[in-house]
């Protein structure tokens, strides 16, 4: 993208934010990526080096709890020590300035929050905590896990309260994502591959209520053509630029 074409579209989106009362952010994986997180798809995607059946679903935990701990755990391990980058603290200075704003995203390595972000929902959960098989607690734990972790209460064995495919998201987080989508003037959608639901429809949903809809990201994704802008490029450098 040229430095020309990028200026007016990055001036598009700040009048349309300026002119906004409800911002909703929605983000995947593209926004931790400078902090050191590895994204899903894509080269160098979790999912190029491990099956997400075999990892990421119900029946996998059934199968082998073991394996799918085994990879939490070394996730957990690898995210411990990342920071939040500059897309995530623009994102802070945004919600300072916008009257009603709400960060959705389908992260779970709680970078967000870390940053400094107050109204955040977490779509597909977090790694930080922990739910229990049997009594449905839930817990935040930092701590480094056994490979079959036990419930405190309970003694059922532990999961991460994240959601796999073919789970069904938190109705009360998703009803709320759904309706900010709905009711906000502008929506801004970055770095997300765009390719998991419920998430990757929220755009179009907000651009059918009347939304000025604006995508920040490494490339085009599915719905690229039907957003008002696309900004192609680095997150930790774009976002900065528009919240500026
Ligand atoms: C940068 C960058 C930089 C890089 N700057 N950009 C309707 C139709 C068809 C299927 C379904 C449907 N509804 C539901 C389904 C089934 C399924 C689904 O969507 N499948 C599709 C794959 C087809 N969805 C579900 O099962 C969901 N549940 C549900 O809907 O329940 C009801 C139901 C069930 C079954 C049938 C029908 C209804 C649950 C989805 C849960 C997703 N879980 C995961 C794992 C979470 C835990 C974990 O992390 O281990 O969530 S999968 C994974 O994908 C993770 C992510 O949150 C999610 C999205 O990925 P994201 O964020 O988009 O990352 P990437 O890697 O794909 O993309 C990164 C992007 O960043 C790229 O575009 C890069 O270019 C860009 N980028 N660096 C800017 N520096
Ligand atoms: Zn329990």
């Amino acid at each position: 993208m040229d430095e020309k074409s990028l200026k007016e579209n990055l001036a598009v989106i700040r009048q349309a934010l300026s002119r906004a009362h409800r911002v909703v952010a929605l983000t995947g994986a593209g926004i931790s990526a400078e902090s050191g997180v590895p994204t899903f798809r894509g080269a160098e995607g979790l999912w190029r080096h491990y099956r997400a059946t075999d990892l990421a679903t119900p029946e996998a935990f059934a199968r082998d709890p073991r394996l799918v701990w085994e990879f939490y755990n070394w996730r957990r391990d690898l995210l411990a020590p990342l920071r939040p980058n500059a897309a995530h603290l623009a994102l802070v200075e945004l919600e300072g300035r916008v009257p009603e704003f709400l960060l959705i995203t389908q992260n779970i390595d709680g970078l967000h929050r870390a940053a400094g972000s107050r109204q955040v929902l977490e779509l597909h959960g977090n790694i930080w905590q922990v739910r229990c098989t049997g009594c449905g607690r839930i817990t935040e734990d930092r701590t480094l896990l056994p490979e079959l972790p036990a419930c405190g209460a309970c003694g059922g064995l532990l999961r991460p309260h994240v959601v796999w495919f073919g789970e069904s998201l938190d109705p009360m987080v998703l009803n709320r994502a759904f309706k900010a989508v709905e009711s906000c003037q502008a929506l801004l959608i970055i770095g997300t591959s765009g390719n998991v639901q419920p998430a990757a429809s929220m755009g179009l949903h907000a651009r059918r209520h009347g939304a000025f809809v604006a995508e920040i990201n490494l490339e085009a994704t599915p719905a690229t053509g039907a957003y008002d802008v696309t900004l192609l490029g680095k997150a930790g450098e774009l976002l900065p630029r528009v919240v500026r």
